[in-house]
């Protein structure tokens, strides 16, 4: 008898194809009475695969009460209730490592972009603008201070990046990395006063919600600039917005919001900050490699009673 897969939401060919060769696959994303589908085919159901659109709450695991796997597509899963589910005795999977190269490009370019104007320039060029004389000067990236929040394996792989560009790294996590060739800062603001660029790479979730506060943004000061690559949660999005329209901060490259798809339309006004939609992991090569994690995770929980990469 073949595991009972229920899919949340859109995901890849690979994915889809890989949970109908192998599963009895059922899509909750295409159903337009989900209540209905669940109250008749939820007790079927063995697992589940999510992602950053389609989380997993206590009430959907209540719904299930056969279910033994979240399989999560993505390495963040802050949309997933853990706690409830292995209290439940529900096991929970991401797709790790497979998107850290991706998403340490994307944070080193939007810093370059934000600090040199590189999307500024663009519309500039569009705009005519170059016609009727120079853009302003920029910040130079190469040699500051880059302040990480958050040394995990994104954050430790933007730091190496960041070492080409003979940048000085120090950090700040809940605690010392003691195999970190980094300067550790006990305090985020202090991280903050000393750093030119702060990158957020921390975990989303309830521990880190407006982690990035307003007193952490007063410390960067006019000079430094944020980047987030992280979760928007983390960082105090209105404290944000406010400090770049009135210059407080120099700029901001952010790739996750607190409420997406939608932005603040007062991000969209301003010229100091780079703008890009939650694209950190998706590339072609990227995304394939997070939905084959997803099928293995799928594939090794059921055969061996664990997942490939468990949360
Ligand atoms: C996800 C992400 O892939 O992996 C994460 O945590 O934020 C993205 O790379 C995207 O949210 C789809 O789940």
């Amino acid at each position: 008898m073949k595991p009972t897969v229920l899919q949340l939401g859109p995901l890849l060919p690979l994915v889809r194809e890989g949970l109908a060769a192998n599963y009895t696959h059922l899509d909750l994303g295409a159903l337009s009475d989900a209540a209905g589908f669940l109250a008749e085919h939820g007790p079927a159901v063995d697992a589940v695969v999510s992602s950053g659109r389609n989380g997993v709450n206590a009430a959907l695991i209540d719904a299930l009460p056969k279910l033994r796997l979240v399989a999560h597509f993505g390495v963040g899963y802050d949309n997933v209730d853990v706690e409830y589910a292995k209290k439940k005795g529900v096991a929970v999977s991401n797709t790790p490592d497979v998107l850290t190269d991706c998403v340490a490009d994307l944070a080193i370019a939007l810093l370059i972009d934000v600090a040199r104007g590189v999307s500024a320039g663009d519309r500039y060029v569009r705009a005519g603008a170059w016609l009727k004389g120079a853009m302003p000067l920029a910040t130079r990236a190469s040699g500051k201070r880059l302040g990480i929040v958050g040394l995990g394996r994104i954050g430790r792989a933007i730091a190496t990046r960041a070492e080409g560009f003979d940048m000085e790294i120090r950090y700040h996590n809940r605690r010392q990395s003691p195999d970190a060739p980094y300067a550790y800062e006990h305090s985020l603001e202090a991280l903050a006063r000393w750093c030119d660029f702060l990158m957020v790479a921390t975990a989303g979730g309830e521990a880190t919600r407006g982690l990035v506060s307003k007193p952490v943004i007063d410390a960067l000061g006019a000079k430094g600039f944020v980047v987030n690559i992280a979760r928007g949660s983390v960082i105090d999005e209105t404290a944000l917005v406010a400090a770049l329209a009135e210059k407080r901060i120099a700029g901001a490259a952010l790739d996750v919001f607190a409420d997406e798809p939608r932005v603040p339309a007062a991000l969209l006004a301003l010229d100091n900050v780079v703008l890009t939609p939650h694209i950190a992991s998706a590339t072609t090569d990227t995304r394939r490699a997070m939905g084959q994690l997803v099928l293995d995770n799928l594939e090794s929980f059921f055969r061996d009673g664990r997942a490939v990469t468990p949360v």
